[in-house]
This record gives C-alpha cells, structure tokens and sequence, in this order.
C-alpha cells in the first residue's frame, strides 16, 4: 500500500488531481470530483507548508492522540503530521451503508512512534462518498497493546471551512450550549445568543453539543451541515486579524474567509483496553440555500 499524508483530505481538496494517489490507489474518480465539488466549502492557506511535521494549514487536519499542546507531544498530536497508508484491500462496506466509494487510511505507530506515545493502536479513516453527495469520514481506533495497557486520547477533526466572509456568517446548533474558552484560561461559560456570529477572535471548546451543526454563508446562500456521532464536542477557532499575523502559515486577510469548526471529544478523554475500539463519524454535506433548522 502507498503512503499518502494524513491530510488526504486537504490534498484532495486543494484540487490537486487524484493522479497525486498511487495507480493502485482505489477507484475513488467520484469521490475526487465530489470533493472538488465540496472543495469550495474547506479551505486551504495559500501559505500551507506541505512538510511534515509542520502541520498542512488547512483540509480537515486530524488531530490525535491529543487536542493541546500538553506533554512531549507535538501541538495537537502527531496523527496529522504523519504519513498513512492506504488500504488497497479494505473491509466491505456494511450493506446498509449509504457510502457509494470509499478510500481506508491507516495508521499505526512505528517503533519511533512509540517511543514518544508508548501505545500501540490502529487508526482506521474511511473518507467516503454518500449516496446523495455528502462526504462521511468513519474513524475507528483500536487499542493493539500486547502489554494489557489502557490508553486515553483525545480527538478533532479541525475542519477549515471556507466563507466569503467570516462578517456575514451564522453558526447553528451551539447555542445555550457550554463552552470552554481558551481566551479566557479554559472558563467554562454558556452559550446565549440564538446563533454564533464573528466580530473577533474566537478559541472555543463546546462541550457535550448536538449532532448537528450549520455553518450559513448568507453570502453565497450555502450551508456546511456537519452532522457528528461519538464526538461530543465542538471546536470553534478563528484567529482574526491580530493573531493571524503571528502565524505564519496564515494569511493576513485568511481569517476574514476561512473559520475553524471542528467536530472533536476533547472535554472527557476516550480510554481503550486492549482489543477495544472506538468509533466516531463526521458527516458533511452542503446545502445550496440558508439553512433551515428543521433540516
Ligand atoms: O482551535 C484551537 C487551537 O488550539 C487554537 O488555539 C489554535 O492554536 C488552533 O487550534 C490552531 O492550532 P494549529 O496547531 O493547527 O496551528
């Protein structure tokens, strides 16, 4: 199996062609084009580094084992900086399943790895195409310890959305919800608007959230549903103008067109014996008009 880097999705949706996947790389024309056509609605920074282990600005960075920058590992874990395999011959699909074409990402620690985060496991990540044109990734981590060790993580899928502008925006699903604001030492407060708007920068953890949330681009008359199963929690991350101009794989004006909205389990770490597995789903689709809540 080839190797391509965690951040398919941000390749892929950088419009680069699928001829960047190796010949034997599954059949997946259809979900290339579909996620050309999703491609407006995830962004990618015109100053992303393709370099691990510099993490790629932008796609839908998968951050595992942690969401923080505690302990010796990197910011954010190492899942989204490494290289994953892809699964030539994967599982089939359950026959209930709505997914129409479907790659397997895989990835499990090499012995380098392990000397950093001592645990052995295998992360599965289905990309897949729905029948009806939305974009389901299915994760699936196993504890693979021979040694009977437990181990706990935390996990996002930190999703760059892109917007015609961050002003003219409306989130849905997060109000009277509890976050945890990381602008103010981690405090938990609670939501009381009726929808999210922007007027500066934003670092939050929404903790214990519904399974759907709408992004509403009233400009371009579009919505970003993602709908979440097995992850509780939902980041909302915007730099705005100050902070962007200290990262620097982030554009000056990219914070007026891009905000971060990441379906994660970050609040209550996920433990795993050995043989146990966890499973979390984040399915995104568009749709053409305002949202509708009842949708
Ligand atoms: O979204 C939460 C957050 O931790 C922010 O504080 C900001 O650091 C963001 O993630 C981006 O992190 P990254 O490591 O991708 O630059």
């Amino acid at each position: 199996a080839s190797s391509i880097h965690c951040c398919i999705v941000s390749l892929v949706f950088t419009g680069k062609s699928s001829s960047a996947f190796p010949p034997s790389f599954p059949p997946i024309l259809d979900l290339s084009v579909f996620l050309g056509y999703i491609t407006p609605k995830i962004v990618l920074s015109l100053q992303a580094a393709f370099k691990p282990p510099q993490a790629i600005r932008g796609g839908i960075p998968i951050c595992f084992p942690q969401f923080s920058s505690s302990g010796n590992l990197e910011q954010h874990g190492f899942a989204r900086n490494k290289f994953w395999t892809v699964d030539t011959n994967p599982p089939p699909l359950p026959t209930s399943s709505s997914v129409k074409s479907y790659v397997d990402l895989i990835l499990k620690p090499t012995q380098d790895d392990l000397k950093n985060w001592p645990h052995s496991y295998e992360f599965r990540l289905r990309v897949g195409l729905v029948l009806g044109g939305n974009l389901l990734l299915t994760s699936r981590i196993r504890n693979t310890n021979s040694d009977g060790k437990p181990f706990s993580f935390t996990i996002a899928f930190h999703t760059y959305v892109s917007l015609s502008d961050i002003s003219e925006v409306r989130v849905e699903g997060l109000e009277t919800w509890d976050y945890l604001d990381n602008l103010k030492e981690g405090q938990r407060f609670t939501e009381q608007g009726d929808a999210l708007t922007f007027e500066s920068e934003i670092d939050r953890v929404y903790v214990g959230t519904p399974t759907k949330i709408a992004i509403i681009d009233h400009e371009k008359k579009r919505t970003l549903v993602m709908r979440k199963d097995g992850l509780p929690d939902a980041v909302v991350w915007n730099p705005w103008n100050k902070k962007a101009k200290s990262i620097p794989d982030f554009g000056d004006d990219d914070y007026k067109r891009t905000l971060c909205v990441g379906a994660a389990n970050v609040e209550k770490p996920i433990t795993l014996k050995p043989g146990e597995e966890w499973t979390g789903r984040l399915e995104l689709s568009l749709v053409a008009s305002s949202y509708c809540s009842g949708q």
